[in-house]
Order: C-alpha cells, then sequence, then structure tokens
C-alpha cells in the first residue's frame, strides 16, 4: 500500500530550488508522485514502504540542500 509523508523544507527561495527537490526524490526507487511547494516550505511524497522510507527521502532533500523535517 502506498504512504504519505509530509517534510518542511527550509531554505528554498526560488522555484527552481523546488525543482531540484522534486528530482531528486523521485529518482528514488519506490517514489509514486512528489510534490513541492516552495511557498510553504512543504514536500508532499506518496511512496511504496517496500522500497523506500521517510528516513531514506529526508536525507535525499537534505543532500540537495536543505534542511528537511519530517511533519506528517
Ligand atoms: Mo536559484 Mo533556488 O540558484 O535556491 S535554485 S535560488
Amino acid at each position: 500500500a502506498k504512504k504519505v509523508a509530509v517534510f518542511s523544507v527550509v531554505g528554498m527561495t526560488c522555484s527552481a530550488c523546488a525543482g531540484s527537490v522534486e528530482k531528486a526524490v523521485k529518482r528514488l526507487p519506490g517514489i509514486h508522485e512528489a510534490a513541492v511547494d516552495v511557498l510553504n516550505n512543504k514536500a508532499q511524497v506518496l511512496f511504496y514502504p517496500t522500497f523506500v522510507n521517510e528516513e531514506r527521502i529526508r536525507e535525499t532533500i537534505e543532500d540537495v540542500g536543505f534542511e528537511a523535517t519530517l511533519i506528517e
């Protein structure tokens, strides 16, 4: 079954920032959808927990250069 995770993402200042986060998350295995909202500093990710987990997604966002916290 799919799971949803919402992250707070601090440090994004333009839509290209959001695009780079989305692209990186979508490259992970087990991602169904990723939507990054630069105005609200949030990222919502639908994923298959057999293949990926919240912490792996969080670390991927951090690797792009932003501080990420799981909030939902
Ligand atoms: Mo452009 Mo957004 O360098 O950090 S991608 S401001």
